[in-house]
């Protein structure tokens, strides 16, 4: 594929680094967001979200030339979707972002371009982005799965799911470096995304289909959630009978082919938490295992504030202390942290005085703010506090040396402590 120009859009977690990356390989990359700010932000080379090097990255791809920012589409040879799919309320699928950003690019593809879709999608959707584009633009032909020995027509696109698979905090690396699963609505497509991706990828590059990469990326999360869900059911049933359950996994650890996650305070963030609900959504009667782990992990927030409740609530105007309210350790997102469930329950039952020290933050979330919650510094709380509980592994609180504080109340919720 003679592909010299990207157009990715979504400039955050993952679009951003993606596109810093091909412009610093020598593509010519447009990266495309909807927040005017973020844009003009990125074009001054500087970054609105935090990761590890990625403003190294992006002054470098920037100062290059090849990267440049734009709040529309614009023409390419390759589109790379990477816009947020959230769950609604009622834990439904909310692909809107993606059926904008389909009907956004329409107008500027021309035939052979190949449009990839990154975000977390379900079942079926990428067939419904040929669907969103044909729409706008029904003088292209575009691939089917039905039909995928269809010669290609002069006015046919290539459209494909690669889902991401980095990990937050380790995202540089692991975009170079993990392996891809790459599915075309046709075999026509899947070769083209799989020229794509071997420009920058050093992983091996796994050819599928596309509904297959779908359920692929899915079911790589509700595996991880599942097994998470599995640690903190065992957390709550030791807690039944004053069992230690670090002690317990690790000795269970020791079987050959028995590895335990480690339980914590509920599961955060927005892909673990959330995409589990895609499966359940696509298949509510079959997805029953899948559906009970996302309900056990969700029932841990609510089991942590009871827990430090049981022992607050003996004291008289008690000082709780929560350390940390990112989703996990060392990073600064607080999207759906478990953390920030429970100092929030705590501070609106009214447990006691709560402080919270969260490092990677400068103000407190408008929600905790407005129900009193405090925010101070690690020195402050473990001064002042009754009751210390430790949310977040950040590893400012793992070195903190818990033998200094025998006479308050330790909550460790992580086992970082031990
Ligand atoms: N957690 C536990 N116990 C564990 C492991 C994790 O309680 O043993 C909690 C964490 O504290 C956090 C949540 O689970 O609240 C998720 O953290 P994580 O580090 O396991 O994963 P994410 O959400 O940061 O990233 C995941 C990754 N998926 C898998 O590992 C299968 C990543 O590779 C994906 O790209 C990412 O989701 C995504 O974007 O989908």
């Amino acid at each position: 594929m003679a592909c010299d120009s990207i157009c990715v859009l979504g400039l955050g977690y993952i679009g951003l680094p993606t596109a810093s990356l091909l412009a610093t390989k020598g593509v010519k990359v447009l990266g495309v967001d909807t927040s005017a700010k973020a844009v003009e932000t990125i074009n001054a080379g500087e970054i609105h979200i935090h990761e590890p090097d990625l403003d190294v990255l992006v002054r470098a791809a920037v100062h290059s030339g090849n990267l440049k920012a734009y709040t529309e589409p614009q023409p390419a040879d390759a589109f790379i979707i990477a816009v947020p799919t959230p769950v609604t309320e009622g834990h439904q699928p909310d692909l809107s972002y993606v059926r904008q950003a389909a009907k956004a690019i329409a107008p500027v593809l021309k035939p052979g371009d190949l449009v990839v879709v990154e975000s977390t999608i379900s079942i079926g959707a990428t067939e419904s982005v040929c669907q969103w584009i044909a729409e706008e633009r029904p003088d292209l032909a575009l691939p089917s799965r039905d039909d995928p020995s269809a010669e290609p027509a002069p006015s046919r696109i290539h459209v494909a799911h690669c889902p991401e698979r980095v990990l937050p905090g380790q995202i540089l690396r692991e975009l170079v470096d993990n392996d891809r699963v790459v599915g075309g609505v046709d075999p026509a497509s899947t070769a083209e995304a799989v020229e794509l991706y071997r420009r920058f990828c050093k992983g091996a590059i796994l050819s599928t289909d596309c509904r297959t990469a779908e359920l692929c990326k899915l079911c790589e999360n509700a595996f991880r959630d599942v097994n998470i869900a599995y640690a903190n059911e065992l957390s709550m049933i030791c807690d039944e009978f004053d069992i230690d359950v670090w002690t317990l996994i690790s000795l269970a650890n020791r079987h050959p082919r028995v590895n335990i996650l480690k339980p914590g305070p509920g599961v955060g963030g927005h892909c673990i938490a959330v995409d589990p609900w895609f499966i359940v959504a696509s298949t509510p009667e079959t997805a029953r295992l899948i559906h009970r782990a996302r309900e056990v992990n969700d029932s841990k927030p609510g089991h942590v504030v009871a827990a430090v409740r049981a022992k607050a609530d003996r004291l008289k105007n008690p000082i709780i202390a929560c350390l940390g309210l990112a989703f996990k350790a060392d990073v600064d997102d607080l999207r759906g942290s478990p953390a920030v469930t429970i100092a929030r329950q705590l501070a609106e039952e009214k447990a006691g005085t709560i402080l919270a020290v969260e490092p990677h933050i400068e103000e407190l979330p408008e929600a905790l703010a407005r129900c009193g919650v405090e925010k101070v510094g690690l020195g402050d709380a473990l001064h002042r506090a009754d009751v210390i509980v430790l949310l977040v592994d950040h590893r400012q609180f793992t070195a903190v040396d818990r033998h200094q504080y025998q006479d308050k109340i330790l909550i460790d919720t992580r086992g970082a402590w031990r």
